[in-house]
């Protein structure tokens, strides 16, 4: 089949045989993150129109602000993960504790669990500034058939079987992966119906674009702030150009095309940084390095962090494999 104009439904039953599990599980996962990702596009393109921005009057476990799309966008993912019959437990950054799905059938035939940021950079919603879902999808490890604890949530990223996000911009996207290359369909929302318009995503191997919260420069450690004056100098390609939409998803998405950086370091103000191993780091590596890229914490790769506990931060690095190696080197020089 030509790939052009091939719709995401095609591509999966196409794809199915480089999935090393049952076939049609991969179909019916990916199904239901395509199905909530139009009904969350459908709500987040009206805000403004209707009482769903704002804050829910809530707090997370983060301690964040709810909004109330951020409650909508996880309500719908759990919702429509929990009727595919395929998941046995979900882990969001909107949830305290991992959630237990007790399939159809009792005995807790499923066999993956998936890890969701149901909206990253929600603060931007109320300004109208693109925002986005993030998935990370693993089989669980303890026996089928038994009710899903912890030791299914916290894997390494490098057992990941699928993850991606929805980007919520000027147009709708998914983009996945199931370690067989990263693939990017947009959204006709005419129709609604994904098509394949980004096959075979690549991240340049160098770039000219950073993006970092330069606001908290002085709180850095020395190496990201050396890494910082380096991209500034005046020298061969550089200066680069700054660019930070505060919603990795976009930050991600956009340097994956046109090649850069991004970085949420460590700091005097985040010990651990901000992003979550789990749901918003680990899958982003996982795209990142299906697209020869790379993503490490300024030392290690993030894919090889054991995790210890759901919602836990660390430093992240991703993005133009060269870039962060040279951000890499300053952490080195700077120890
Ligand atoms: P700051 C959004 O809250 C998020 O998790 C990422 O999407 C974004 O890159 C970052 O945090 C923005 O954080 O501290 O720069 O506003």
């Amino acid at each position: 089949m030509s790939r052009q104009n091939q719709t995401l439904g095609e591509f999966i039953i196409e794809n199915q045989s480089s999935f090393k599990y049952t076939s049609g599980e991969l179909s019916r996962l990916i199904n239901s993150i395509r199905l909530a990702a139009k009904v969350v596009n459908h709500e987040v393109n009206k805000a403004g129109l209707v009482d769903i921005i704002g804050a829910a009057g809530d707090t997370n476990i983060q301690g964040e602000d709810q909004q109330k799309l951020d409650v909508y966008a996880n309500d719908k993912f759990i919702q429509t993960l929990t009727n595919r019959n395929i998941v046995c437990g979900i882990a969001s950054e909107e949830e305290d504790d991992f959630i237990t799905i007790n399939s159809q059938d009792e005995n807790h035939q499923n066999k993956y669990v998936v890890l969701i940021d149901p909206l990253d950079g929600s603060s931007n919603i109320d300004v109208n500034v693109s925002v986005g879902t993030i998935f990370s999808i693993y089989r669980r490890v303890t026996p089928v058939g038994t009710p899903v604890t912890i030791k299914d949530f916290l894997q390494k990223g490098s057992q990941q079987v699928a993850a991606g996000y929805v980007v919520y911009g000027t147009s709708t996207m998914l983009v996945y992966t199931t370690g067989d290359g990263v693939n990017g369909f947009t959204l006709n929302p005419a129709i609604g119906t994904f098509y394949l318009s980004h096959p075979d995503m690549q991240f340049p191997e160098d770039g000219k674009i950073y993006s970092v919260n330069e606001g908290n420069y002085i709180h850095f450690p020395k190496g990201i702030k050396d890494y910082i004056k380096y991209c500034q100098m005046e020298e061969g390609d550089r200066p680069y150009t700054s660019r930070y939409i505060g919603s990795l998803v976009s930050d991600f998405h956009r340097n994956m095309i046109k090649g850069g950086i991004y970085m949420y370091p460590k700091s005097s103000k985040n010990s651990d940084g901000k992003l979550r191993l789990l749901y918003e780091c680990n899958p982003m590596a996982f795209l990142a390095e299906q697209a020869n890229g790379k993503a490490s914490d300024g030392f290690t790769r993030i894919m090889d962090i054991m995790p210890t506990e759901l919602h836990q931060r660390v430093p992240f690095i991703c993005g133009s494999k060269n870039m962060v190696e040279k951000a890499e080197e300053f952490m080195r020089n700077a120890q």
